[in-house]
């Protein structure tokens, strides 16, 4: 039986890192218009750097909860294929040890020059004047997907959820697209479906069957389950 598992930014949350549109997340206090989007960074540069070198701070001494250690045991434990597609440009998955893993928003570990999409590793604090290390244009932006711009890796994460048995959404509110139409299109290849969530998305109805609760103790336990032989 394959597994895909989508992840957002409440798997994180308990790590310390906020996420976007809950009371206090990072769009309830910033505007997305001005941070992550192309035309913002071209307007001030400067601004989205700091708010993307603060994050990548924040980042760093970040921890793995219960919930990515879960998910990197089951990867290990489970006789089928696992793929962990995350939303969330934060390393908390590879640190935990999942291995087969798809960063579709990019990574904060990542730099990319917007003149000449070049990409190379990300230091840890970007300023506008750093040159490219290919094209020496002052242009170094975070390899990280920005609204309106393309997802990573999509056709490899559509063959994933046209072949697989099981869809799980852990941590993310179901309200950026393409992710949030993954559900749909695993329902469609005859996957069963099921969301890991705080509090209902804006797609639970979706899902054949969604819980409520911190990523922190469902995921574990949905784990457990799953490795006990208890139906998903
Ligand atoms: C817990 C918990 C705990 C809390 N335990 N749970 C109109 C205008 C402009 C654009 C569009 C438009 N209409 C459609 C679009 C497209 C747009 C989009 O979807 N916009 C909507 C918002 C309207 N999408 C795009 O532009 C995407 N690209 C695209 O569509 O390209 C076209 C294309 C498609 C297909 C093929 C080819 C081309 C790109 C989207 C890029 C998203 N970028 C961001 C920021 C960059 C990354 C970063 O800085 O970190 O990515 S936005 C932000 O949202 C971030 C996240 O990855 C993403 C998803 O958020 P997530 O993870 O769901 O977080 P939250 O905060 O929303 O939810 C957290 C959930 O956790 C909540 O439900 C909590 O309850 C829960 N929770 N604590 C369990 N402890």
């Amino acid at each position: 039986m394959d597994i895909v598992i989508l992840t957002g930014a409440g798997i994180s949350a308990e790590s310390g890192l906020s996420t976007f549109r809950d009371t206090g997340g990072l769009w309830a206090r910033h505007d997305w218009r001005d941070l992550a989007t192309p035309a913002g960074f071209a307007r001030d540069p400067a601004a989205v750097l700091a708010f993307y070198n603060a994050r990548r701070q924040a980042v760093r001494t970040a921890r793995p909860n219960a919930a990515h250690v879960a998910l990197a045991r089951l990867e290990a434990a489970w006789p089928g294929r696992v793929l962990v597609v995350t939303q969330n440009v934060d390393d908390l998955h590879e640190k935990a040890g999942t291995r087969n893993l798809i960063h579709m928003h990019g990574a904060h570990a990542g730099a990319l020059c917007a003149a000449c999409g070049h990409r190379w590793p990300a230091p840890l604090v970007m300023a506008p004047a750093d040159p490219c290390p290919a094209c020496a244009r002052p242009a170094t932006r975070p390899d990280i997907v920005w609204f309106g711009e393309t997802p990573r890796q999509l056709p490899a994460i559509h063959a994933a959820l046209a072949a697989c048995d099981l869809f799980v959404a852990i941590g993310t509110s179901g309200r950026v697209q393409p992710a949030a139409g993954f559900v749909r299109r695993a329902r469609t290849a005859g996957a069963r479906t099921l969301e890991l969530n705080l509090e209902p998305s804006a797609q639970a109805a979706l899902f054949d069957a969604a819980l409520q609760g911190p990523a922190s103790r469902l995921v574990p336990a949905w784990v457990e389950g799953l490795l006990g032989g208890r139906a998903p």
